[in-house]
């Protein structure tokens, strides 16, 4: 035993343990094929500058999973690094006119910092920062690999242009039409990207799924809206009187055939060729046509804004009905969805209800509901509900299912359409207009056009030491990155200046973890050895993007040989926000609060332990001082009840004999580990962890005061260890001084777990007595905590006891907890 001061010192605690971990190197993961391997770990963090509560909160859930999967006896990864790359190093080195890079490093340095002062167990060696040309290095090669199998492609394409950040914006980098960082209203702007074919992908990615089982079902909703299947019908309307061949077909893409009778009119966007034709002989048109492409919308925005068009003059030809109905040009059909153009069903479709209305095109019933509940009142609005055919012809009659086959069969037989499968997710332009990341491994040449840069050539170093402005990135201004030779004509040609979205960095890091100090390849052997990542922690803001695109990644990944697994991350765990007085934290209300001046107050373990007893990891944490101030107080007291235990060694508690307080300790410790071993593994819930172990604390003081046998000592010490190897997760410097008072001298961190001793739980059971109508039928032996309702069940189901209720009708069922059920019949 060592001697330990009667008062918990944090500062002296947490600096013991710390530099005992790191003197043995502790958490350095090493690959052992025999072991069991466990692979956590949490989303890494742009290098901002310093650690939000919000990290903490993140990193110490993860902390808390890799621990206690350590003491499950895993072989346990939990890396750290830095997602690097990105727009919040420009900005600020615009602020403070220092180069991003040096900001940068020096952001992480702090952070780093930080991290290891909060006692988080990772491996240190394996540090990583994307950044760095060791890490994307590969990430080029990866992308000239996927170029030489067609996998990337460039394409002029219309993107969100963020006038403040200078650069081009995801859809999903657009929040309510403005830029997710700088809050300008965005503009459209076509320029030549970079594109990778992740909807190749869209099947397996939505398929695959399935497979998640330890992923939330929200998350995975999210992300199969995001892929968004549908199944249809691609089907032609010819235009009346067209002689120019390319202009004579509209093709268009409904999930609704069945309300295929029910067109009134036709929409295409206005950058359609058929709108430009019709416009030269129509100057209104015209005009409308300008004014449209002048409006410098986000695609986002297109959806919640007026819907306007005009008349083209020029008619479709029903391809059943063979009707003319008139061609509109509508703002809200966009060119580089499918071929441009939609039919309109009003009467069962809502906007183009609207438009039907604003613009007095025809609304025209086809579908009745199948219910009675259902109204149907095109006065009022769309009919959009699935039901039964009418007014359409031989369709008449039909269900939604039914009419779809039969409609597909017809236009099929007429080679007028044809059954598709279509995907809302397009693919992922990677191209940035920015200076800070990494640079995309191509040269431009007049002549052989896009070429890749060899492999003996990579990486494509960033130049680092540079002047950084406000007049965007610098690289296209420097002619010795710019000016190279072609690596196929040998003549001068361009670099690209480009950088790749951050994404793509975030997508691949969790494997190169397994192997950071790789050199000559991207990955190796160690990669199979410890992926796919056990457990995952991240916040919900990445449940569509990051998650798909790392999803995507690996895959093809995989196709390249590098993985031999499918998925990369098998549970996810999504954490909440952290909040301050109900509101998320954020600079711009000033209502942060830093971890620091609380670490020097209270110690990591206690900002730690709050972080996770105030709510279930998945829901959001209103930060209290209160709360953190009543953690501080909890473990106070456990350190002084047992740095005042006089340890004692016991390798056998079920052979102890013990009186009945004892056995009630006994009992009380062995139902909270069983109750807290849940808790951590399956539930994931670690604030019960805490409340569980308060309580067995309670219980265990209340003893003591009670107590004056020596022979108490052995339940006492079982209680205590329990509790401190529970707790040592959570509060792992607290507990691994602790755990040396009880008598170990090797440290917690490789403890196993402790198993619960049923013989201790036997004690639980009591002795049931079953009456009918007050005569004694049976006894039966149940816990002592089982529900009254469960207890009364039992009693019903008991054959003695049935065989004297089930000719009468049970009046009543009295229930003494613990004693006596007694079932009145008459
Ligand atoms: N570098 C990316 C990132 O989000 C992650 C990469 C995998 C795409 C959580 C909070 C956040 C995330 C906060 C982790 C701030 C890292 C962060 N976090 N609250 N980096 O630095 O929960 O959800 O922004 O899981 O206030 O910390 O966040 S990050």
């Amino acid at each position: 035993m060592s001697s330990i001061d009667s008062q918990y010192l944090p500062q002296q605690v947490e600096a013991e343990a710390q530099s005992y971990w790191q003197e043995n190197d502790s958490f350095r993961a090493v690959e052992d094929p025999s072991r069991e391997k466990f692979y956590c770990l949490a989303m890494f963090p742009y290098p901002s500058g310093h650690l939000h509560m919000g990290h903490v909160r993140n990193y110490a859930i993860g902390d808390v999973i890799a621990r206690f999967q350590r003491m499950q006896g895993k072989n346990v990864l939990q890396p750290m690094g830095w997602d690097a790359f990105g727009l919040p190093a420009e900005n600020a080195a615009m602020q403070n006119k220092v180069a991003p890079a040096k900001w940068t490093y020096s952001n992480i340095d702090y952070m780093r910092q930080q991290l290891k002062r909060l006692g988080y167990a990772y491996d240190w060696s394996r540090e990583l920062a994307t950044c760095h040309r060791d890490y994307y290095r590969w990430e080029q090669w990866f992308f000239t690999r996927l170029f030489n199998k067609g996998l990337v492609y460039k394409k002029e394409a219309e993107v969100n242009w963020d006038p403040v950040d200078q650069t081009v914006l995801a859809n999903e980098q657009v929040v309510d039409g403005r830029g997710w960082r700088s809050g300008a209203l965005v503009e459209r702007r076509s320029i030549p990207q970079w594109f990778v074919r992740i909807s190749q992908f869209s099947q397996e990615l939505l398929d695959d799924l399935s497979s998640l089982e330890g992923w939330p079902e929200k998350v995975k909703t999210m992300q199969s809206n995001w892929i968004g299947r549908s199944e249809g019908i691609e089907l032609d309307f010819e235009v009346a009187g067209e002689t120019d061949a390319a202009l004579q077909h509209l093709s268009v893409y409904t999930t609704r055939p069945d309300t295929l009778l029910g067109v009134t009119y036709v929409a295409v966007a206005p950058q359609h060729p058929l709108a430009a034709k019709a416009a030269k002989v129509n100057r209104e048109l015209a005009d409308f046509i300008n004014q449209q492409n002048n409006i410098k919308v986000a695609e986002a925005e297109l959806a919640t804004m007026e819907k306007l068009g005009m008349d083209t003059g020029v008619k479709a030809i029903h391809p059943i009905s063979q009707q003319q109905v008139p061609i509109y040009v509508a703002n809200f059909v966009l060119m580089s969805y499918g071929s441009g153009a939609v039919m309109a069903v009003p009467g069962h479709d809502q906007r183009d209800w609207e438009f039907a209305r604003k613009y007095g095109l025809d609304i025209k019933q086809v579908i009745a509901p199948s219910s009675k509940d259902s109204i149907c009142d095109l006065e009022q609005a769309a009919y959009i509900d699935k039901g039964v055919l009418i007014n359409s012809g031989e369709f008449d009659g039909l269900d939604f299912q039914q009419a779809f086959e039969a409609i597909a069969q017809y236009l099929n037989a007429q080679g007028k359409g044809e059954k598709t499968i279509n995907y809302r997710l397009r693919d992922w332009g990677v191209s940035r207009q920015r200076y800070w990341g990494a640079p995309i491994p191509m040269i431009n040449c007049t002549a052989c056009g896009a070429v890749p840069v060899p492999e003996e050539d990579l990486p494509v170093l960033l130049p680092e030491d540079v002047e950084f402005d406000d007049s965007g990135s610098p690289l296209g201004r420097m002619a010795e990155f710019v000016d190279v030779d072609c690596p196929q004509c040998k003549r001068p040609a361009q670099r690209e200046t480009d950088t790749f979205d951050t994404f793509m960095e975030s997508s691949w890091y969790y494997a190169r973890f397994t192997c950071r100090d790789q050199n000559d390849r991207m990955l190796d052997a160690r990669a199979n050895y410890w992926l796919p990542v056990d457990q995952y922690i991240g916040g919900i803001e990445h449940a569509i993007l990051h998650l798909l695109y790392a999803r995507f990644y690996h895959k093809l990944m995989r196709d390249e040989g590098l993985v031999n697994s499918d998925e990369p991350f098998t549970r996810l765990l999504t954490q909440g926000m952290v909040l301050k007085d109900g509101a998320k934290m954020s600079k711009s209300k000033g209502n942060t609060v830093d971890p620091m001046p609380l670490i020097e107050k209270y110690g990591a373990d206690t900002v730690r332990m709050f972080a996770m007893f105030a709510s279930p990891p998945d829901q959001s944490l209103d930060w209290s001082d209160s709360g953190v101030e009543g953690s501080y107080r909890f473990l106070k007291r456990v350190w002084k009840t047992v740095a005042g235990h006089d340890p004692v060694a016991c390798d056998d508690y079920a052979a102890l004999e013990l009186n009945d307080e004892q056995k009630k300790l006994r009992l009380k410790t062995h139902q909270t580990l069983e109750k807290i071993t849940d808790d951590y593994a399956r539930r994931q819930t670690f604030n019960t962890v805490i409340a569980a172990t308060m309580e067995l604390m309670n219980a265990t003081t209340r003893f003591l005061d009670d107590s004056g046998s020596d022979t108490d000592r052995p339940v006492v010490q079982e209680a205590l260890e329990t509790a401190i190897l529970v707790l040592a997760p959570i509060v792992p410097h607290f507990s691994h001084v602790l755990w040396n008072h009880l008598g170990h001298p090797d440290p917690i961190i490789d403890a196993p777990w402790p198993t619960v001793d049923q013989s201790a739980l036997k004690q639980d059971m009591a002795l049931v007595v079953l009456q009918v109508n007050g005569k004694l039928r049976d006894k039966i032996e149940v816990p002592r905590s089982i529900k009254q309702e469960d207890l009364e069940q039992l009693a019903l189901e008991n054959v003695a006891v049935k065989r004297f209720i089930s000719t009468g009708t049970v009046r009543k069922v009295i229930v003494v907890p613990e004693r006596l059920v007694n079932i009145v019949v008459n």
